[in-house]
């Protein structure tokens, strides 16, 4: 019986019977809703919002979260395999999905007072109020202990200046989770988007997740109430632990748009003839092929075993950096690879490669630089900070 190609060691088979029907749903909207426009939304640098409703009603929201807050309450490996399949169609579709729901409605889950969850929860899980994540700065986002932003605290309220860059979902967003220095060290507030003096301006000329918004954020002088701080969380654990949320994610989404790509680059060498023979008969090509597919199931045995570790709880933000370097960096070099097998065709947006690749290119940047996931490792193997 002949393998599937993108998933050779059937790792399906390891999934539980939810799982794979969450797999299968979030891949029918792929195929059905995403793959027809994204490419045009991609030429012309559109987030293609309509689909909004669509990911809200299939419970991609906040989807690890407890049902009692309008979520769908499902595993990590469920919320792992939302982000394979959607980042098979795009990476700014996983993206948008990631900041929603991790790093927007985690930390009001978990650093919220109940009110914030039951005011909050419920509306961004049906995709009516969109959230984003302030934290990078524009002097430096690998180092956030230095952000420069601060909130102080005026009577019953806080006074927020400063400024956040390049901001995922920023100009659609209705509030923003924005992490501040305070007297008391680093803290987390709401801040819904019309305060006055709050600004988001949409950053242009992407070459990378061009249907995804991208945005500055400017606080002059943002006073908001006491009731929207994160009321259970202090320091730099506070953005750090939503971020392992994220990358957790981020670990199984290249591994979509790198299957996107191996069968781009499959399809197109068996159907290309060169020298009176499909290029994909040549032994360079099917050596190439044949890594591609080896990389992508190494990468898929991680992060099962991530997500089966992050459900039994013991997972620890180290292995997350191991699987986000190694992950991306599969799926950024396959991207390439794949690019360069469709030869010419491969630099247009007919074809998924360099629109992914391109996308990857963010990636491997955002929620940790490739080397500061290097350095985490570092770190781990020798006790000592090179930071
Ligand atoms: P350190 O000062 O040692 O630790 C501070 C406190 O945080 C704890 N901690 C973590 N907690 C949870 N998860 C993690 N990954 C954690 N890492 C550290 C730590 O235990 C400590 O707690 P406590 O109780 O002792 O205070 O900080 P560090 O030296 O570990 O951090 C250095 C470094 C470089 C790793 C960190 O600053 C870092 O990760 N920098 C990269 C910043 C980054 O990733 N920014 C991402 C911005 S968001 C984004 O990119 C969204 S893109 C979204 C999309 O479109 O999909
Ligand atoms: P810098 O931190 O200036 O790093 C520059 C270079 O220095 C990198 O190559 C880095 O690896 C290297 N470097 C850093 N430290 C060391 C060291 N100790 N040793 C050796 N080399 C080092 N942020 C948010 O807060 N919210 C968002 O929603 C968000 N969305 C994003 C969307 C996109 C499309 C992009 C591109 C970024 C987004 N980011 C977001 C920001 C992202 O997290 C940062 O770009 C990232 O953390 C790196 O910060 P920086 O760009 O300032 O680079």
């Amino acid at each position: 019986m002949a393998l599937n190609p993108t998933d050779l060691y059937d790792i399906r088979s390891l999934l539980s019977e939810e799982e794979r029907m969450v797999q299968d749903s979030v891949a029918r909207f792929t195929d059905e809703k995403v793959l027809p426009i994204i490419g045009e939304c991609f030429d012309k640098g559109r987030f293609p919002g309509e689909l909004i409703p669509e990911i809200a009603a299939l419970g991609l929201l906040g989807s690890s979260l407890p049902e009692d807050y309008g979520c769908a309450g499902l595993n990590g490996v469920s919320y792992g395999l939302i982000c394979q399949e959607l980042e098979r169609g795009d990476s700014g579709i996983r993206s948008f999905v990631s900041v929603q729901s991790s790093l927007c409605m985690y930390p009001i889950y978990a650093y919220g007072s109940e009110d914030q969850r039951r005011e909050w929860l419920p509306s961004m899980a049906k995709g009516e109020v969109i959230g984003c994540f302030g934290l990078t700065e524009p002097h430096g986002g690998s180092d956030p202990a230095n952000m420069k932003t601060h909130a102080k605290r005026d009577g019953g309220d806080w006074v927020i200046n400063g400024a956040k860059m390049w901001i995922t979902n920023g100009n659609l967003a209705k509030i923003a989770i924005v992490w501040a220095q305070t007297e008391d060290g680093i803290q987390g507030f709401i801040v819904p988007t019309d305060t006055p003096g709050f600004t988001a301006q949409e950053i242009h000329r992407k070459m990378s997740l061009r249907a995804s918004v991208t945005s500055g954020l400017f606080f002059d002088n943002v006073r908001i109430p006491d009731a929207n701080r994160l009321p259970n969380v202090r320091g730099l654990k506070g953005p750090l632990g939503c971020l392992t949320q994220a990358r957790y994610g981020i670990t199984w989404g290249p591994i979509g748009a790198a299957q996107a790509c191996l069968m781009e680059a499959v399809n197109y060498s068996k159907d290309r003839i060169l020298f009176n023979r499909p290029v994909a008969a040549t032994q360079a090509v099917q050596i190439k092929l044949a890594d591609m597919a080896r990389r992508i199931t190494l990468a898929q045995l991680l992060s099962l075993q991530l997500g089966r570790l992050k459900d039994a709880g013991t997972l620890q933000p180290t292995q997350v950096s191991l699987a986000k370097w190694n992950n991306v960096r599969m799926a950024l070099d396959i991207a390439r690879e794949a690019r360069d097998i469709l030869g010419g065709s491969g630099i247009t947006t007919e074809y998924c490669p360099i629109r992914h690749a391109l996308n990857l290119e963010s990636v491997i940047t955002y929620e940790g630089t490739e080397t500061v996931h290097q350095l985490v490792v570092g770190r781990e193997l020798t006790g000592i900070n090179a930071f």
